[in-house]
């Protein structure tokens, strides 16, 4: 019930019970999306891994079939992990990762890759998956550790006819996207050089590489395609930080490799996905409406403890498309999937009007913990804004140290969302515009949760991030998707994402509430605040 479990969430995918983590082998078939994902039928703590299979017609509303993938091989008796789906003359296949460790096998390898295809390509569900008897297509090569062999990418096609893809890899600290070739999907050979690799970087596990529009659209394309107007994004999981980071490139054909844009945000050095918990995320081309979805797989920031007393572990983030940024062309933009909006209720808004220094602004009627809210602030004039130097290194911590309760010029200023009626429970979302010194801005953007919860025994660190300004833009922007434990922030436009996990013990159901807020000196003019209470979807087994 929800008063024993407030936590579960209402529009985000959650199997019933048990752990879950990575979304594997996302697609669009015959009508149905399809959403594998690593899950342990046995705990709510990593382990035993299988391939859980939900099915979607909006991606919206899940039903659960059964397992796709069990540890039932010799090459993957400890567990399937992650891996993709690659369409192959329409028809949908599945590479993974087998987790073994049996003397009798070749070398002793540990990570080997397999394949699954369909039982029955007729069933739109897609129920059944066989393991091929020609597993494991593919052992560690050498001077590759088999534990640091990992996680095969869809694949797409060359010129040549030929099918490649990409398997996360280590060698001593560099992360490295090895490079797979073959004619017949089955029979792989090794590239003499990787499609990519970065020193300094640690295991890349879970890559993902493909194509987006040069011109910025919206419009996804299929893995496969390239060509004058297309760029590639290579993103990797860093290990090592449990951080998805993401690079706009060049794909170059001639020697299958990839080179960053802008070297210094070059694979596992520079954006981020989303600068809060996201990790191990995919994306695949929706056929059905043309564009590319990203998925990733949201943790607790509750203990281990917590976890096992409410019998599950771990959420997959709503479902944003991904696109290139028009203005900053490194960049990437990402929105909630528009299906979103059939669950929207009812509509709370304020329309223009100041928000003084100090000021807390309640909106009056909403009490939900399932929100969509969208917000619109007018560009503050950037003169008095205190000097104070935010880059990549720093914007996490200064989310800490200038939080959304201290006070200071031109913010913070934003949006207090699962608040009590006291206010001693809060989720901050907040900017904070700070000068450069040198006539450049930025707008720190944060997810302060310092004060989620009066409960112990969670991760309450802040996160953000920050987004340069030039001073031109007309207003700051806000979208906060907010369902009873994760707050997921979508910061001016797409450009920076910050998820959160929050666990409030007053703040709970049709106790919480909505707050806009200015910490700052300097008077904050919202031009417009919509919110909607969100139905709850349909998540089912059949
Ligand atoms: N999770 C899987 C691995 C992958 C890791 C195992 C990333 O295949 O590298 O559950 O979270």
């Amino acid at each position: 019930s929800a008063a024993s479990q407030p936590y579960r969430t209402s529009f985000h995918f959650q199997p019933p019970k048990n752990w879950m983590n990575d979304p594997n082998g996302p697609m669009f078939y015959n009508g149905y999306y399809h959403l594998f994902y690593q899950w342990n039928p046995y705990a709510a703590v990593w382990g035993n891994i299988t391939w859980g299979h939900a099915v979607s017609t909006d991606m919206i509303h899940w039903d659960i079939l059964e397992l796709a993938l069990v540890p039932d091989q010799w090459y993957d008796q400890y567990g399937c992990w992650s891996g993709s789906a690659t369409f192959i003359n329409g028809k949908p296949v599945l590479l993974y990762t087998g987790w073994s460790n049996v003397s009798f096998s070749r070398d002793n390898q540990v990570q080997m890759q397999a394949m699954a295809i369909a039982a029955n390509y007729s069933d739109p569900l897609l129920r059944e998956w066989t393991k091929l008897p020609q597993n494991p297509i593919l052992t560690a090569p050498v001077g590759i550790n088999s534990t640091k062999f990992r996680d095969p990418t869809t694949a797409w096609l060359g010129e040549d006819g030929k099918w490649r893809m990409i398997i996360g890899a280590k060698r001593k600290h560099r992360g490295v996207a090895l490079l797979y070739r073959s004619s017949d999907f089955i029979q792989w050979e090794k590239a003499k050089h990787p499609l990519h690799t970065v020193a300094l970087t640690g295991m890349w596990e879970c890559p993902d590489f493909y194509p987006v529009p040069a011109s910025a659209s919206i419009t996804g394309l299929d893995t496969s395609a390239n060509g004058p107007h297309v760029k590639h994004v290579l993103k990797v999981s860093l290990d090592d930080t449990k951080h998805d980071y993401y690079t706009v490139g060049t794909y170059i054909t001639s020697s299958d490799s990839f080179i960053a844009s802008n070297a210094n945000l070059d694979a596992g050095l520079g954006l981020r996905y989303d600068y809060g918990k996201y990790y191990a995320s995919k994306t695949f081309f929706d056929s059905k409406k043309n564009r590319r979805i990203l998925l990733g797989w949201v943790n607790e920031s509750s203990s281990e403890l917590a976890d096992i007393a409410k019998d599950w572990s771990s959420l997959q983030a709503f479902p944003r498309i991904v696109w290139l940024d028009e203005e900053d062309n490194d960049r990437l933009l990402q929105w909630p999937i528009e299906e979103i909006e059939m669950l929207r209720k009812e509509k709370f808004s304020l329309k223009s009007s100041q928000i003084d220094k100090g000021a807390t602004v309640k909106v009056e009627g909403v009490k939900s913990a399932q929100l969509d809210v969208l917000v619109d602030f007018e560009l503050p004039q950037l003169n008095g804004a205190e000097e104070m130097v935010v880059n990549t290194n720093n914007a996490q911590q200064l989310c800490s140290v200038r939080g959304a309760t201290r006070s200071g010029v031109l913010g913070p200023f934003g949006l207090l969302v699962l608040a009590s009626e006291d206010l001693s429970e809060q989720t901050a979302v907040f900017f904070y515009i700070m000068s450069n010194g040198e006539g450049k801005w930025n707008a720190l953007i944060c997810n302060d949760q310092s004060r989620s919860t009066l409960a112990a025994d969670t991760d309450k660190t802040p996160y953000g991030s920050f987004i340069p300004l030039s001073g031109m833009e007309k207003t700051l922007s806000l979208r906060v998707l907010v369902d009873h434990s994760i707050v997921e922030t979508f910061a001016q436009g797409g450009k920076v994402c910050i998820t959160s996990r929050v666990y409030p013990t007053k703040a709970i159901e049709d106790k919480a509430q909505l707050y806009l807020f200015n910490n700052g000196s300097v008077p904050v003019h919202l031009r417009e605040l919509t919110a909607w209470d969100m139905e709850t979807v349909h998540i089912g087994s059949i």
